[in-house]
């Protein structure tokens, strides 16, 4: 069945919400300053930062090319390459190099010899579920669109934890259905042993505190340090508020504009886009429009 508009908007415009809102507070001090000089639109709407902006490459390349087509998704993904997103320091040296014309295969592995274990593909591969209805092609569709900056097997099983788990909330699972079908589906150790602290807390119908949520699971940069973070803070607030959960993640700091893109794709897909705040950021009607073709994607025969 595809996806209702609701929670096509919800996922897209979540993971937007999510990182606008959490990037001033962001990383340490130093890029908290740079933020507030350079993270507004000159109408005063909060900027959003490469997490929504690959997110878009990738439904705008799929949308454009009808599939996704991995070399024309690379080229995408370095023509809107901008420092001032705020892209992570590695996937910023590949997008130059696909630039400058080398091959994403080779670009993918120059900087880090088995690819980058960032949660850079992480960030974006809710949405792709929202396209691939089947599992086995949200799969193969979640490690294409990782491969091009992220080749190591945790980035990319982040990608697939975070695809997957939005894969399960657009089938109405309950968060203990979806952690057992996502227990059979990582196969990581660093992120499975992540994925069994989640599953303790929410079967014991418990509240894990900012303190041990970054003990146990992390808050940063890496998709080991951040998916399940991600993850569990948004099961853990699924019958709450959106800024409730924005607020909870401020609270763990670190990666807060990724772990909350990440959370708030998973929110919107289970609660919808009415449930969202309405608060305009930068560029309100082209994720409006976006998420609009990929109705229209979601229903071609
Ligand atoms: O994953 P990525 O695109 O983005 C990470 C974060 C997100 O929060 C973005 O919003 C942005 O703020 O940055 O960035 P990468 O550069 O691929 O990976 C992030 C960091 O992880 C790198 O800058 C490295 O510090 C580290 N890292 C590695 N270090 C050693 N060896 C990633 N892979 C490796 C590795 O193989
Ligand atoms: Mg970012
Ligand atoms: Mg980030």
């Amino acid at each position: 069945m595809s996806p209702s508009s609701e929670q096509i908007k919800g996922c897209l415009l979540g993971l937007a919400l999510g990182d606008a809102l959490g990037a001033p507070y962001e990383g340490g001090i130093l890029e908290r300053l740079l933020w507030k000089m350079i993270g507004t639109t000159t109408e005063g709407h909060p900027k959003w930062t490469d997490d929504t902006q690959m997110t878009l490459d990738l439904l705008e390349s799929i949308l454009e090319v009808g599939e996704l087509n991995p070399t024309h998704l690379a080229n995408k993904f370095a023509s809107s390459y901008r420092w001032r997103r705020g892209y992570g320091a590695g996937t910023a040296k590949i997008l130059k190099r696909i630039k400058a014309g080398e091959c994403f295969q080779i670009a993918a592995k120059a900087i880090y010899p088995n690819g980058s274990y960032g949660n850079g593909a992480a960030m974006r591969s809710s949405v792709l579920a929202l396209i691939y209805p089947h599992k086995k092609a949200l799969i193969d569709a979640t490690k294409t669109s990782s491969m091009i900056t992220h080749a190591h097997p945790l980035a990319i099983e982040g990608a697939l934890l975070i695809s997957l788990s939005t894969h399960y909330l657009l089938q109405q699972l309950s968060p203990t259905q979806l952690l057992a079908q996502l227990n059979t589906d990582i196969h990581q150790t660093a992120l499975g042993k992540r994925l069994e602290i989640i599953t303790q807390w929410v079967v014991a119908s418990y509240e894990a505190t900012p303190t041990e949520i970054v003990h146990l699971l992390g808050n940063g940069v890496t998709a080991e340090s951040s998916c399940c973070t991600a993850l569990y803070i948004a099961l853990a607030h699924l019958h709450h508020p959106f800024e409730q959960m924005l607020s909870f993640i401020i609270q763990c700091g670190g990666d807060v504009d990724t772990i909350a893109a990440m959370a708030g794709a998973l929110w919107g897909t289970a609660n919808g886009f009415s449930k969202l705040p309405t608060v305009m950021i930068e560029d309100y009607q082209r994720l409006l429009n976006v998420a609009e073709g990929v109705e229209r994607f979601s229903k071609l025969p």
